[in-house]
């Protein structure tokens, strides 16, 4: 049976197009550089958003019309599943991810809940035999059940940090099994609501165990697929402990886990934190920490995470530019952590939103390259920073000057002269290459 039944394959048409379900960017065999469109972006599904999510929020029902609702349970689950095979196919999309709880329904025991995932994984397995969508990362669902009500690995409660380990180590197996080329970390509920009963000390201490362990059990089944932090600041919980990717980092290196992870980042988590999305690229990718990408969207009107899909053109240019300076993304890519609105409930709207977040990414995907191969930025920075190529600069980069030395050069200086930033100039430079990429039809 298929559940698109109106939609045919997505294909590319070109910026001329008409057609609303076409590609009008998002080329996939198209050559950027020395790789393909598909290469470089990497896009994923996420599985929670597109077929699970159901509309609902705090105010409301679910309003998605979903062809999978008739069923309930695990025949909800195993329709779901053929669903988003068949979504992956029209979108050609080569990955998805998932959490536990996305793919197959918790049982009354862990038992019960492990054999419900051993049946999903095992239609999933049979599904990925035929198709060229790949398992991105998966993980675990650590803050939905009431269990884990005062967090996962940073409970008060022993029995919690147990359930959970368990629940990871499944995840782990299922990863290996289904060829995960990541695996993702994130806290929702690992932080506090407030220091009066927390003991925020044994917290961290117990959240560096749990990695530790997941690190160890990795190692023993000979699952390498990447681990990935993903931060966020705030909500469910009021203070997260992963709250950005410089506090996490941070984290990781007090605990001697630097080098076992890296950072899956989300923009509308970056802008939640106070940043910008493409400042938590920066600061992940200069540390050679930049492994995935959550791509998505919040609103600047909002205070909370919206989970857009991502249409922003200079927030996906100034990504892409990260991440072609990173080298690209790895094992990691673009996963659209992102929903429909309630109001677009219409199964069609499922696809103009992924089209909506791929075509916005190939045009970041272009001007980005543009920008780094005639080296708009570059060579702007480049003279920004000459001081430090020659004279004292210099002997300060190379670590050849002291506080002693730099008194004496000082001490004999002129009137000292800057130069403009030009930030106006570089926004008027990123607004021509944008407008000469989209104009190219
Ligand atoms: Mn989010």
């Amino acid at each position: 049976m298929a559940y698109f039944p109106n939609i045919e394959t997505i294909a590319y048409e070109g910026p001329t197009s008409k057609n609303p379900l076409a590609f009008k960017f998002y080329n996939p065999e198209e050559k950027v550089g020395d790789k393909t469109m598909e290469e470089h972006l990497r896009f994923s599904v996420a599985y929670w958003h597109t077929f699970v999510g159901d509309g609902s929020d705090q105010f409301g029902v679910g309003t998605m019309i979903r062809p999978w609702k008739q069923y309930s349970e695990m025949d909800s689950a195993k329709a779901r599943v053929e669903a988003a095979f068949e979504l992956f196919e029209k979108l050609n999309v080569p990955f998805f991810c998932f959490h536990d709880v996305d793919i197959a329904p918790e049982g009354d025991t862990l038992k019960e809940t492990y054999q419900n995932l051993d049946t999903i994984v095992d239609m999933i397995e049979e599904y990925m035999k035929t198709s060229k969508t790949k398992l991105l990362w998966n993980t675990a669902n650590l803050f939905t059940h009431p269990r884990f009500v005062h967090g996962a690995a940073t409970s008060c409660n022993a029995d919690v940090f147990a359930y959970a380990a368990a629940k990871v180590k499944k995840g782990l197996e299922i990863a290996k099994r289904l060829g995960a080329e990541n695996y993702v970390f994130w806290g929702g509920r690992e932080g506090y609501e407030t220091l009066l009963n927390t003991d925020m000390k044994l917290e961290l201490d117990n959240l560096a165990r749990f990695l530790h362990m997941a690190v160890d059990y990795a190692k023993e089944i000979g699952f390498d697929g990447q681990f990935l932090i993903e931060p966020k600041p705030k909500e469910p919980t009021k203070h997260q402990y992963d709250f950005d990717v410089a506090t996490a980092l941070a984290f990781l290196q007090t605990y001697g886990l630097q080098d076992h992870f890296k950072f899956n980042i989300e923009a509308n988590h970056a802008t939640l934190a106070g940043h910008t999305f493409e400042h938590e690229l920066r600061v992940a990718r200069i540390h050679g920490m930049l492994g995935s990408v959550d791509a998505n969207q919040g609103d600047t009107l909002l205070g909370w995470d919206t989970d857009e899909f991502p249409t922003d053109l200079y927030s996906t240019t100034l990504a892409m530019y990260e991440i072609l300076q990173n080298g690209g993304l790895g094992k990691g890519g673009l996963n659209f952590d992102a929903k429909v609105r309630r109001g677009s409930f219409e199964p069609e709207d499922l696809f103009y939103a992924h089209i909506a977040g791929m075509d916005s990414f190939a045009i970041g995907l272009k001007v980005a390259h543009r920008l780094i191969e005639d080296r708009v930025f570059d060579a702007f920075i480049e003279e920004r920073y000459k001081s430090y190529t020659e004279g004292i600069g210099r002997e300060i980069v190379e670590g050849a000057a002291d506080f002693h030395k730099l008194e004496e050069y000082a001490l004999q200086l002129g009137d000292i002269r800057n130069q403009s930033g030009r930030q106006e100039r570089l926004k008027t430079l990123l607004n021509q290459y944008l407008l000469d990429v989209c104009a190219a039809r």
